[in-house]
């Protein structure tokens, strides 16, 4: 494989053609995943650089499957995905986070051996303050015979997944992904409309600076989460502070601990028992390349890709980013493992 650096004029198509030829088994169907989800990025990325200038913030007025009021834009970026991926004859079924069951592919369209999953608009509860937004994504291969995908091909364990990434619609669109071959940073460049290697093979340092956590909900959390908090902060003397940042967009948040080292927490709280964000289109692939940068990411009780799924839209706790960090919440938190038992909320906490 050429080792290209930041310097180097390589395109998104050049650098998934060239990790392909590694594997001569390879169909070149993974690689045309890539291509289209690229190509959605790009679309999305104009419309969120547009939102002020045309009709298109704020609510759709309508909800999602998980009972929350979808912006515009959130139904606009998960129709240009499906647009751009189901006719390319490589996917057998798609899932989203803004639709309640499995997406299938139209009639009349060629069935692929792959399986799509993603959260078309990240964050976009941050879209009308102009706030970084992202979408993630996540490949799997079908598992069942049928030519159609079936639920149990989207129901697998992250630790199988083929591809995973991201992009953040910030100061520049960037698109992060890994096929387990390392974690890659494209950045989009607006003049020529083309995503360039901006960061090859993304390294996560092991010790975090960050620590991204909404502690609004510290009222409501266990004993062990708040014990841990502490350990962040320095407050029981067992390691220096951790800076809090925290933009209230998983994608924003993960990026920059990604880049700079940290840790992002979601924990369980007596709100939101198993959690608030899904194992399916945000925890697994975020930690498949948290994994492939040399961090990890847990629930608590176990790496999260070891988490063997059961509903589309499951939720989980989610610990993130530096692997000191995360395997000092490992430690902290296993005798009490993340999920907490629901009782009483205080009035306004984590509205
Ligand atoms: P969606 O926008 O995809 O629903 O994502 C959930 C999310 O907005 C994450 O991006 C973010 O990390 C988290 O929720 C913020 O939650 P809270 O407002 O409770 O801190």
């Amino acid at each position: 494989m050429v080792q290209h650096t930041a310097t180097s004029v390589v395109t998104i198509e050049r650098f998934i053609i060239e990790q392909e030829r590694q594997f001569p088994e390879a169909t070149g169907e993974l690689s045309g995943i890539l291509y289209d989800i690229a190509l959605a990025a790009k679309m999305i990325a104009n419309k969120v650089r547009s939102a002020g200038l045309v009709d298109i913030l704020g609510s759709d007025g309508s909800e999602n499957v998980q009972g929350e009021v979808q912006q515009k834009l959130d139904v606009i970026a998960n129709d240009i995905i499906v647009k751009a991926m189901d006719h390319g004859g490589r996917l057998c079924a798609m899932a989203s986070e803004e639709e309640p069951d499995i997406i299938p592919i139209p009639d009349g369209f060629r069935c692929g051996k792959y399986v799509l999953t993603f959260d078309p608009l990240d964050g976009s509860s941050n879209i009308d303050v102009n706030v970084p937004v992202g979408t993630i994504f996540s490949v799997l291969q079908k598992r069942t015979n049928g030519m159609r995908g079936e639920m149990e091909d989207l129901l697998q364990r992250g630790k199988y997944q083929k591809a995973a990434g991201y992009v953040i619609y910030g100061s520049s669109t960037m698109l992060v992904y890994t096929t387990g071959q390392g974690v890659h940073g494209f950045t989009l460049d607006p003049a020529i409309g083309e995503f360039l290697l901006s960061h090859p093979n993304i390294r996560t340092p092991e010790v975090g600076r960050y620590l991204s956590v909404n502690d609004s909900y510290e009222q409501i959390w266990d004993e062990n989460v708040k014990a841990l908090m502490r350990r962040y902060r320095g407050l029981d003397n067992q390691q220096k502070p951790m800076s809090v940042r925290y933009v209230g967009s998983l994608v924003a948040d993960f990026h920059r601990n990604l880049l700079g080292g940290g840790v992002f927490v979601y924990p369980a709280n007596r709100k939101t028992p198993n959690g608030k964000l899904r194992l399916l289109y945000e925890a697994n692939p975020l930690a498949f390349i948290v994994e492939q940068a040399g961090g990890a990411a847990t629930d608590g009780r176990q790496r999260i890709m070891d988490v063997k799924p059961t509903e589309l839209h499951q939720r989980t706790p989610l610990y993130i980013g530096s692997k000191r960090d995360v395997d000092t919440a490992m430690a902290m938190l296993a005798n009490n493992a993340g999920s907490t038992a629901p009782s009483a909320v205080p009035a306004g906490v984590g509205a």
